[in-house]
């Protein structure tokens, strides 16, 4: 395998995401993408082996058990692009399917420096696979992804795990459309899609017995004052999880126990919250197989195949661009 990487360049981006988060006169928030360094990975890959959320190991039975009839399905030679590679566990079930076929460039696209190191470890034992990662976010990252195919080369763009349900309100479908104007007819998306399930089964998923989620929701607090030298008392914020049934999503918050002020002193600001008040973090939606149709002909796709985890409830959907 060879493997480079295209670095980020370093950025105030969180400062000023920070404070104009905190700073909505509503409800206050918090981008979900930052809780996602060395700290947040790492407790979101526990977070995948818990008992409760079932999510990652229904996509990677999936996989298993497809990963020939998906790549089969796929125009070829073809180059991959993954969106937030994670750990690459899932990923390489895809990839050996395809090495029956091809030699394959293989990027992931990722924030996470952590995250593209672990993956390019993890996936260093597959020969006929070069890794070019870039650090970036994600539609940067397909832009250039894009750019470096050749002639007769398709794009497959694996986008797994249910990331998109991350996406707030429109943002998801909106980011889909976009996405699809990087491609050129006839690529392929591969998308994952966590499915509609009962809320006895939802909240545990997002609130487990142990704490890890609720250690992975506060770290988002801890590195703001890591990174930003603020003084959030951690033991003032409490995790709460609660299903939004108008949007089908489970909301995560970190709720204020006590009036308190926080404050950031790099960026020479203070923010008040009340008792109860809470910061929403992740809105992470559930969807259901009528909706995925209609984002796939919205966003410029047509589906092609699907196949369902019934035990969890968590589909794989293959559309590709019209
Ligand atoms: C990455 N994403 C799909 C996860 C989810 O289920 O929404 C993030 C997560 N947040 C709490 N637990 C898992």
């Amino acid at each position: 395998m060879q493997s480079q990487l295209v670095p980020n360049l370093p950025s105030i981006q969180i400062a000023t995401d920070v404070c104009a988060g905190l700073n909505q006169p509503q409800q206050k928030q918090l981008p979900s993408k930052y809780l996602y360094d060395a700290v947040g990975s790492a407790l979101f890959e526990v977070i995948c082996a818990l008992p409760e959320y079932g999510l990652t190991r229904a996509e990677e039975r999936i996989l298993r058990q497809h990963a020939n009839e998906i790549v089969d399905q796929l125009p070829r030679p073809v180059v991959v692009a993954e969106l937030g590679s994670g750990t690459g566990r899932k990923t390489r079930l895809l990839l050996e399917a395809l090495s029956r076929w091809q030699s394959t460039w293989y990027h992931p696209i990722e924030i996470s420096p952590t995250a593209l190191a672990e993956l390019r470890r993890e996936l260093r034992d597959i020969n006929s696979v070069s890794v070019v990662g870039f650090e970036r976010e994600y539609l940067d990252g397909l832009r250039e992804a894009a750019a470096r195919r050749v002639q007769g080369e398709h794009l497959l763009v694996l986008f797994l795990g249910s990331t998109l349900g991350n996406f707030d309100g429109d943002a998801g479908a909106e980011f889909l459309r976009v996405l699809r104007t990087i491609l050129q007819p006839g690529d392929s998306l591969l998308l994952g899609t966590d499915l509609i399930k009962p809320v006895n089964v939802l909240i545990p998923a997002y609130d487990d017995s142990l704490g890890v989620t609720a250690a992975f929701n506060r770290n988002l607090l801890a590195r703001i004052n890591r990174e930003l030298r603020a003084d959030f008392d951690l033991s003032q914020f409490e995790h709460v999880a609660l299903f939004n049934k108008e949007l089908q999503s489970v909301e995560m918050h970190l709720r204020s126990r006590t009036r308190q002020t926080v404050t950031i002193p790099d960026s020479a600001v203070s923010f008040h919250f009340e008792p109860q008040e809470t910061i929403w973090t992740e809105s992470s939606h559930k969807y259901s197989q009528e909706e995925l149709v209609r984002l796939a002909h919205h966003s410029g796709f047509t589906p092609r195949s699907q196949w369902v985890e019934p035990s969890w409830g968590f589909a794989e959907n293959l559309w590709i661009a019209a």
